[in-house]
């Protein structure tokens, strides 16, 4: 079976994260979705979500040491405080991770210079277009992997130099597109050259495998990460993503341009209600604004945003980060393995 990641030559890992001694010194990947992992210096092709207010040098760096990429949220944060997560990451892992930039975010300049200064291995982008900075951080040697939810914008910024696109369904949580995952991947597969990574609603190996057979050479988890021993936020909400359901999510902000998923609360009650009356987006935003992190820091799961994507329902467990990842992909490589033909013999008949 042909699985293996070897790092720094001397050891390998098998899919079960068992260590082999070996005499090949390369870095090399051979499994089918190695793409992705060389890409990143990375064991398992994953990427942590970069949940603003959420994903901190606590989630990012558990990832990292956990086999999978690891990211810092900017979310709305300033350039001073992603640096100073970037260096508590630093201190608690010697593996590579990113840091995700909400391209709505007003600092997103300075954050950008920094993350050139810094010289981050990967910078992933969301709610947004990254053209304008991808040649200053391409020319600092950072992977740049924009999440997107079209085709249109895929090819735009594959051919503008991204390292690898994030294909983001509607199914995932916080700003969202219209497509869903099944329908976004393999467009978008089919319309670049780079490798496609799945986003929205993976959150075991039939979701791995899924979007593997969709064209995709890796995952994004934000979710399932929600709940992971090191994720950080408040009790309340990890409580309320583990008794999630699988319709209890539901899209604020459709009316202004700017949809968010989020659990189903009192919150989204009352902005749902504003938005059919016909709220004006400014007054919207200021309706929404600290929300999240109402949710997040203070365990408000009443009038907070409660961010989490349509697969809340399957997330039953609080585990380590690490824990997560060997699951999910013990679970896609058998059923990668015990695969049949799908239909027939094998032959047309
Ligand atoms: O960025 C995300 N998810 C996020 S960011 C966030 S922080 C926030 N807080 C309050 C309100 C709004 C955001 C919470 N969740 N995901 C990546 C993502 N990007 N999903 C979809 C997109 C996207 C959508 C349209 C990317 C580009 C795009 O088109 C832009 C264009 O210019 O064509």
């Amino acid at each position: 079976m042909a699985d293996d990641l070897t790092i720094q030559g001397s050891l390998s890992y098998n899919c079960l994260g068992i260590k082999r001694k070996i005499n090949d010194r390369k870095r090399e990947c051979k499994h089918i979705m190695k793409d992705v992992s060389e890409l990143f210096g990375v064991r398992y092709p994953i990427i942590q979500g970069g949940m603003a207010w959420i994903a901190n040098y606590h989630l990012a760096s558990a990832v990292s040491n956990g086999g999978g990429l690891g990211l810092i949220a900017a979310g709305s944060a300033d350039a001073a405080f992603v640096k100073g997560q970037i260096e508590k990451t630093r201190e608690l892992t010697d593996k590579p991770f990113g840091v995700n930039v909400m391209l709505m975010n007003p600092h997103v300049d300075e954050i950008m210079r920094m993350l050139a200064e810094e010289k981050v291995a990967v910078v992933t982008t969301g709610a947004g277009n990254p053209g304008k900075y991808m040649s200053m951080l391409k020319d600092a040697g950072i992977r740049v992997c924009p999440v997107v939810a079209s085709v249109a914008l895929a090819i735009r910024l594959a051919r503008g130099g991204a390292d690898a696109i994030i294909a983001e369904g509607t199914e995932a949580g916080g700003h969202i597109g219209e497509l869903t995952t099944m329908a976004l991947i393999p467009q978008i597969a089919d319309a670049v050259g780079i490798p496609v990574v799945a986003a929205g609603g993976i959150a075991d190996g039939r979701g791995i495998a899924a979007a593997y057979m969709l064209g995709a050479k890796g995952v994004q988890v934000g979710t399932a990460f929600l709940v992971a021993e090191e994720c950080q936020i408040a009790q309340a909400y990890k409580d309320m993503i583990l008794k999630a359901r699988d319709t209890d999510t539901v899209a604020t902000g459709r009316s202004t341009g700017h949809p968010v998923r989020v659990l189903k609360n009192r919150m989204s009650k009352d902005v749902l209600s504003l938005e059919k009356q016909g709220i004006d987006p400014e007054e919207f935003e200021n309706r929404m604004a600290g929300t999240l992190r109402a949710a997040v820091v203070d365990g408000d799961v009443v009038n907070g945003s409660v961010m989490s994507g349509q697969i809340a329902g399957m997330v039953k467990r609080e585990e380590t980060a690490a824990k997560i990842i060997e699951k999910m992909f013990r679970e896609a490589n058998d059923i990668y393995e015990n695969r049949h033909t799908l239909f027939g013999a094998g032959r047309a008949i």
